[in-house]
């Protein structure tokens, strides 16, 4: 969905939310309703509970809450001679590009990224292999990033391009516009109050805290606004669903 697209659907179910529904528990406790209108109510009432469903934040804990450690898991670290040097050094020369279906790209150091208004939350990680860990994340929202961007109409979706290779492929994922834009979802630098470590995806990584584990992408280079999938990886929108391991939408 376009973001001009998802603005309007939006405004439509805010429109609802004040007329239709009101209708629909007036018409509901009169037990005369029948077929049709009923169904067509039934459509827009679970829109409506789907996409507020969608937009409502992910839990968020106390700093006692969070896990003594955060176990890495997938790449734990990069094998490449340049991120070795920038990890050595703090990573000084950095840069996180947008870019894709945007009118103004973009390329930030990690000062650049701190500089912006940024977001901590603690909350907890759900790995689809069984296990979860509470940690405390700190970085700018992708929203601040894509209106900076200037995302373009034909964008429907944004990819996470990273840094790791795991089974000879490039790690990747993405997101709808609905998660691109969500509140919790941020570029996060830091862990628990400090850099995030390289098992952990330094020095950059994606937190959807809407979606398990691995849409989180880690060891992050740069951020493209797509139309489609098609022209990327096996076109299935991510590293393990190119696999054929987990579905794109991994929602929690
Ligand atoms: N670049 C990259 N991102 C990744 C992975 C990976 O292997 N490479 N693994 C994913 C999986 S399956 C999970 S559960 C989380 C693990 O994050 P953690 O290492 O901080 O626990 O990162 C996700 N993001
Ligand atoms: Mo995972």
């Amino acid at each position: 969905m376009t973001r001009i697209a998802r603005r309007s659907l939006l405004a439509g179910i805010a429109a609802l939310g004040t007329g239709a529904c009101s209708k629909i528990d007036g018409f509901a406790t009169s037990e005369t309703g029948s077929g049709l209108f009923d169904l067509a109510e039934d459509w827009h009432l679970t829109a409506h509970r789907t996409l507020a469903g969608r937009q409502a934040l992910a839990p968020e804990y106390a700093p006692e809450d969070r896990s003594p450690s955060f176990k890495g898991n997938g790449s734990l670290t990069v094998d490449n001679p340049i991120y070795r040097d920038q990890l050595a050094k703090g990573f000084p020369d950095w840069r996180l590009s947008v870019k894709g279906l945007v009118e103004n790209p973009l390329r930030l150091s990690l000062d650049e990224l701190k500089a912006l208004p940024q977001r901590t939350q603690i909350t907890r990680h759900d790995c689809v292999e069984g296990w979860s860990a509470i940690g405390e994340w700190t970085g700018p929202q992708l929203s601040t990033l894509l209106d900076r961007a200037k995302v373009r109409p034909e964008a429907n979706f944004i990819v996470f391009r990273c840094a790791d290779v795991l089974y000879g492929r490039r790690y990747y994922e993405s997101v709808d516009m609905v998660d691109a834009y969500h509140p919790q979802t941020i570029i996060a630098h830091s862990l628990n109050g400090a850099p995030i470590p390289e098992k952990n995806g330094a020095p950059l990584r994606m937190r959807i805290e809407r979606q398990l584990g691995y849409k989180h992408a880690k060891y992050l280079t740069a951020i493209e606004a797509v139309a489609s999938f098609d022209e990327i990886g096996a076109g299935k929108g991510g590293f393990w669903e190119d696999i054929g391991n987990y579905q794109w939408y991994a929602g929690i």
